[in-house]
């Protein structure tokens, strides 16, 4: 490697390595480091994109890479490509599929956990080419892709179970193998994702996932694929982060200053790759809020599909994506190349902005009339996107906004307003629709964090920002956060918002009496945002006690708030 090649990387290492010379030598930092600007904000426009895990393990009906060495063993699963054989694909119906649901790009797993590879490569037989399809499948889509006006990026994991030099193999990567090479496998991957940029690109974006071998490698992944093609994107799952940022199976909390796109599956049990004709889809409504709260936090949704090992998109995962095509080809405009805010989402509540124009989702209707803090800028029209119409209050004091039940959508009532200035001149503003909580900045303790204990403290869950979170490591199953409200406190109501999924099963609200603990609300799973309301309770010490969990819960926000004062009659 040439010696200046050499530096560039010793430089980006000491750089991603030490966060305070991070910070004090931003400049220093490598070009390549960086993603192009112009490239970065096509891509935000696109909003919504196709995932695809599909390979021979769509033969078991079982989980991409996990299965391996688990429901399937090992030399079954490794043996599965011999029977592969997807007479039914067609690039060109997958790439209409896509189209017609208004996603903008396409993420093939090229190759995940378990090392098959859908694309020919010279690095390895363990390939389609070898399988009795002997087609290419990765280059056939990403020319449909192209012919279509889709673009298309490729998912290429960096762990790797069946390779001989990776350290870890299945079931899982829990096994270490006795022997292996991590330099000679990261050679590997560079090879690979040398070929598939050359072979199959341009491409929008190279999807890395599980790293956690390769902290410290990931750098030489961002300068090798930047020098291939200079306005690629690459995820942050590389081993030394990225361009975005990808939460996963959960929608991101609002951000303005990072990119990120929510990686979400629209099989109703969550399943990754093809789960069988029973496994079934999520409701549209699921799937729209999905975009919508996305949207109005300024991320993306790359919403996977698992194909058949026919080759097909099976219909009632296609017929899904058609009704959200459906949807964006009225209301897009809405979705489609806006920043998020200026109003931070709520379960209630999403907007979006492009030009002079703010789009107020408003998912659901607690009162008549929706209050909102005042906008900082005058309404000189407004306009119902979903049909019927709205009466728009604007006062230095409050917005408020009211649309009759008979013009009200299931799923999202779209009000444009048009300002007289751009939209993104205003700053995000927060809502707090039920009132602010009691726990925001106080003192929070935890029965367990993980990794340093700072970056996700338990503090994090009391600091009313949806972009951080308290989290426990991925071996907990119950576990406890209290918070000290400073002195006794009135609170009915709660809200606590789960981060990464459904990982809580079962837990209570307790407030601690003398030396005991007592429960006043009991439930089972949170979710994105659970709202409870209970009687009053006055207390100082509250906690959230998880008394059943699994894969490390982890909580974006525990929230309490005094009971709503009685109208005056
Ligand atoms: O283990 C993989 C999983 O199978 C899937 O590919 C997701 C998609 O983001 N990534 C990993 C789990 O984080």
């Amino acid at each position: 490697m040439k010696p200046t090649h050499f530096l560039k990387i010793l430089t980006a290492l000491a750089l991603v390595a030490s966060p305070g010379l991070r910070a004090a030598d931003a400049q220093a930092e490598p070009p390549w480091m960086k993603p192009d600007p112009a490239a970065v904000k096509r891509w935000q426009d696109m909003r919504f994109g196709m995932f695809i895990h599909w390979g021979p393990v769509s033969l078991t009906h079982q989980e991409i890479g996990w299965s391996r060495g688990a429901k399937t063993p090992i030399e079954e699963y490794d043996n599965l490509y011999k029977k592969f054989n997807p007479v039914k694909f067609n690039a060109d119906e997958w790439a209409r599929i896509a189209k017609a649901a208004g996603m903008k790009y396409m993420v093939l797993t090229t190759k995940h956990h378990d090392g098959f590879c859908l694309f020919e490569t010279k690095e390895t037989d363990y390939n389609v080419m070898n399988s009795p399809f002997h087609r290419d499948v990765t280059k056939e889509l990403a020319e449909a892709c192209r012919r279509q006006g889709i673009a298309f990026g490729t998912y290429y994991s960096v762990c790797d179970w069946h390779h001989p030099d990776f350290p870890l193999t299945s079931p899982g990567g829990k096994v270490k193998r006795e022997t292996s090479n991590l330099e000679s496998y990261n050679r590997y991957l560079l090879a690979q994702i040398r070929e598939l940029i050359t072979n199959c690109g341009p491409l929008l974006t190279i999807w890395n996932d599980v790293p956690q071998e390769f902290k410290g490698r990931g750098v030489k992944t961002i300068q090798m694929v930047r020098e291939l093609q200079p306005d690629i994107l690459i995820n942050n799952r590389t081993g030394d982060g990225g361009d975005y940022e990808t939460p996963e199976q959960r929608i991101g909390g609002f951000n303005l200053e990072r990119p990120w796109e929510s990686c979400m599956t629209v099989s109703a049990h969550n399943h990754w790759a093809w789960g069988g004709p029973e496994d079934g889809v999520k409701p549209l409504s699921a799937c729209l809020l999905m975009l919508i709260r996305a949207a109005g936090g300024d991320g993306n949704v790359l919403l996977n599909v698992g194909p058949t090992p026919e080759g097909l998109i099976e219909d009632c995962q296609a017929d899904r994506l058609k009704e959200i095509g459906d949807w964006l080809a009225k209301y897009g405009e809405s979705i489609y190349a806006t920043r998020g805010g200026p109003y931070k989402p709520t379960l209630s509540l999403a907007s979006t902005r492009k030009g002079n124009t703010v789009y107020l989702h408003l998912t659901q209707w607690p009162e008549d009339t929706v209050t909102l803090p005042p906008l900082p800028a005058k309404i000189t029209k407004s306009s119902v996107l979903t049909g019927g119409t709205a009466v728009v209050k604007q006062t230095s004091d409050a917005l408020e906004i009211s649309v009759p039940a008979s013009d009200r959508q299931e799923i999202d009532t779209i009000v444009a307003l048009e300002l007289d200035r751009p939209a993104l001149e205003i700053q995000p503003i927060a809502l707090h629709p039920l009132g602010p909580s009691l726990t925001t900045g106080k003192t929070a303790i935890a029965s367990t964090v993980i990794g340093n204990g700072k970056t996700y403290a338990a503090s994090m869950a009391v600091d009313d920002n949806d972009s951080t979170r308290w989290a426990t490591a991925a071996s907990t199953g119950a576990c406890w956060l209290e918070v000290d409200l400073g002195k006794p406190e009135t609170f009915d109501r709660a809200a606590i918002l789960e981060a990464c999924g459904e990982r809580v099963k079962a837990f209570e609200l307790q407030a601690k009496e003398g030396d005991d603990w007592k429960t006043f609300h009991q439930g089972k799973k949170i979710g994105d945002r659970l709202e409870v309301k209970f009687a009053p309770v006055t207390a100082q010490i509250v906690r959230l006690n998880i008394t059943e969990g699994q894969g490390g819960p982890t909580i974006t926000e525990f929230q309490l708030f005094s009971p709503v004062p009685k109208k005056s009659p």
